[in-house]
C-alpha cells in the first residue's frame, strides 16, 4: 500500500489546538448527511424560503463551501463514493443504485474503527441495497445505533468517535401541503429555472423545504448533545447532502440541480470560522480529510484529496488555485430503459467555474428512463425520477405548449455531448455543444474529462463499461 504524505501542519494544528488535551488526542467526527438535499437550499446560501438556523450557525462558526459536489447523483453510489473516497466509476457494482460494495474497497468508518475509533451510524447511512452480497462482513458505515445518545453512552472510555448521523429527510414522499401548513409562503419561493411556477410545484417544493428544516432540527439536537459532554470543540462537524432535490431534472442528473450540495465544516478552534470558500470540493474528499485528521494513512486507491489545506487556511474565496474543477458521474439508478435493455443512463461530467460539460455514453437511451411504462423493464415511466406531485405535473402537461419545454428538459433524449456556459446560463438550460463559438472550449473540456477517466480507469473509457448495465439489482 502506498501512503500519501500527510500534512504535518494540519496534524500539528490538531495537536496544538486541543487545549488541555494530551497530544495523543484525536478529533471526533460527526458526519451529518441529509437524503436528497441540494444546493442552495439553506438560508446560509441565501435561500429565503427555507430556515436552517443550525446549518447557518455552523457556517458562521466554520467553513461554508460554495462549490461542493457529490461524485454520483443517486443514493447508494453517492454514499459509496463518500465512504470510499473514490470516483463512482471505480466502484464496480457500487456505481449502481440498489447495489452492493465489494470488500476490496476500504471505507473511512472502518479504517477509523481499526485505529481505535468508536464508530456507528443512525438511520440512513449505506444504501439502499445489500452490502453483504459480495462478502463484506460489516456495514460500511459501522454498526447501527438507536440514536446519538445510545452511541455516546456505549463509547469506550477515552475513545475518539466517528458518528454518521443519517436522515431520510428530505427524501420523498412528502405530506402534501405540509410546507404551507408549516408556515412556508409558497408565493415567495424562488423556484429553480427548470421548474414551472405552478401552484402544485410550489407546494411540492415547500413540502421539501419543511423536511430540510426537520433535518436542521436534528442537527441542533446533536450539537446540544456534543456540548453537553463538553466535546463540541474537539469534534469535526460536517453537514451535507447525498445529491440534489428529488424533482424532475434534479436528482439523478449531472446538472448542478443534481450534483451540487450544501457543505459546512466546523471544527472548534482548529478551524477559523466565518469563512466561505469557493474551492471545488468533491464529497470523495471527505474520507481522506477524516483519515488525515485522525493521523491515519490514506489508502492510495482513494481518488479524493484531503481538505486539510482549506481547513487550516485563514482565507476565504479560492484557497487552492488547483481546486478549479470537479468530476461527477452516474450509472444505473432504476432499471428504467426499454426491455430487454436493463441498463441505466451512463454519464460523466466536468464542472468548472465557467462551464459544465457532460458526456452521455448511451444517447439512444432515456436520461430519466423510458416514457413508456409498458416497455420499461421496471414497469414505471421515467423511473429514474421519483414519484411525486411535480413529476405527475410534468407528465400530465407534456403536450401543453406552456409546459412542454420543462418536460423535454427533464425527460427527452439528449445528444452525446452537452456544454453549458454558466456565465450566461447559470441554470444550464441551453446546450451549446456543437456551436462553433464554443468549439475550443468543448474540445478542451472533453479532453480534460477523458484524461481523468483514463487516469482513474473508468470502464466506460478503458473497456468493460457494459458490466454496469448487467450487475444485479439488489433489493
Ligand atoms: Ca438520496
Amino acid at each position: 500500500m502506498i501512503i500519501r504524505v500527510v500534512s504535518l501542519a494540519f496534524l500539528l494544528g490538531v495537536i496544538l489546538d486541543c487545549a488541555g488535551a494530551e497530544s495523543a488526542d484525536r478529533p471526533n467526527i460527526l458526519f451529518c448527511i441529509a437524503d436528497d438535499w441540494g444546493w442552495p437550499d439553506a438560508s446560509a446560501y441565501g435561500n429565503g424560503s427555507v430556515k436552517t438556523p443550525t446549518f447557518d450557525r455552523l457556517a458562521s462558526e466554520g467553513v461554508l463551501f460554495d462549490n461542493a459536489f457529490v461524485a454520483a447523483t443517486s443514493c447508494t453510489p453517492s454514499r459509496n463514493c463518500i465512504l470510499t473516497g473514490q470516483w463512482v466509476w471505480r466502484l464496480g457494482e457500487g456505481a449502481n443504485q440498489r447495489s452492493t460494495l465489494h470488500p476490496q474497497f476500504p471505507v473511512f468508518p472502518l479504517l477509523l474503527r481499526d485505529a481505535g475509533y468508536h464508530v456507528g451510524h443512525w438511520r440512513k447511512a449505506w444504501g439502499p441495497g445489500k452490502w453483504a452480497d459480495l462478502g463484506r462482513t460489516e456495514n460500511p458505515a459501522g454498526p447501527e445505533f438507536s440514536g446519538f445518545e445510545e452511541f455516546l453512552r456505549r463509547r469506550p472510555d477515552g475513545a475518539p468517535f466517528c458518528f454518521w448521523l443519517g436522515a431520510s429527510d428530505p427524501h420523498r414522499p412528502y405530506e402534501w401541503q405540509s410546507g404551507a401548513a408549516g408556515g412556508i409562503d409558497i408565493s415567495k419561493i424562488e423556484l429553480p429555472a427548470d421548474l414551472p411556477g405552478h401552484e402544485i410545484i410550489r407546494h411540492d417544493v415547500a413540502d421539501y423545504y419543511l423536511e430540510v428544516q426537520r433535518f436542521d432540527a436534528d442537527l441542533a439536537a446533536a450539537l446540544e448533545q456534543l456540548a453537553a459532554i463538553g466535546e463540541l470543540d474537539n469534534t469535526m462537524v460536517v453537514v451535507t447532502g447525498d445529491h440534489g432535490m428529488p424533482f424532475p431534472r434534479h436528482k439523478c442528473q449531472l446538472y448542478d440541480s443534481g450534483a451540487r450540495v450544501p457543505l459546512v465544516i466546523r471544527w472548534g478552534s482548529s478551524v477559523l470560522g466565518g469563512r466561505r470558500v469557493t474551492d471545488f470540493v468533491s464529497l470523495t474528499d471527505l474520507a481522506p480529510t477524516f483519515l488525515e485528521a485522525a493521523g491515519i494513512a490514506v489508502p492510495d486507491q482513494m481518488t479524493g484529496r484531503s481538505l486539510g489545506t482549506i481547513l487550516e487556511s485563514k482565507e476565504s474565496g479560492r484557497v487552492g488555485p488547483s481546486r478549479n474543477h470537479t468530476f461527477v458521474g452516474r450509472e444505473r439508478h432504476a432499471q428504467d430503459q426499454e426491455s430487454p435493455q436493463t441498463g441505466g443512463y451512463p454519464m460523466r461530467a466536468i464542472r468548472t467555474d465557467e462551464y459544465l460539460y457532460i458526456r452521455n455514453f448511451e444517447p439512444n437511451r432515456w436520461p430519466a428512463g423510458s416514457p413508456d411504462a409498458e416497455k420499461a423493464f421496471c414497469g414505471l415511466d421515467h423511473a429514474s425520477c421519483d414519484l411525486g406531485p411535480s413529476k405527475s405535473f410534468f407528465v400530465e402537461h407534456r403536450d401543453d405548449p406552456k409546459y412542454r419545454r420543462y418536460y423535454d428538459l427533464a425527460f427527452a433524449k439528449r445528444p452525446a455531448e452537452e456544454l453549458y456556459d454558466l456565465r450566461s446560463d447559470p441554470h444550464q438550460l441551453t446546450n451549446v455543444a456543437g456551436n462553433s463559438q464554443y468549439a475550443e472550449v468543448q474540445t478542451r473540456l472533453s479532453a480534460q474529462l477523458m484524461t481523468e477517466l483514463r487516469r482513474t480507469a473508468d470502464p466506460r473509457v478503458v473497456g468493460g463499461g457494459q458490466a454496469f448495465d448487467t450487475y444485479p439489482f439488489r433489493r
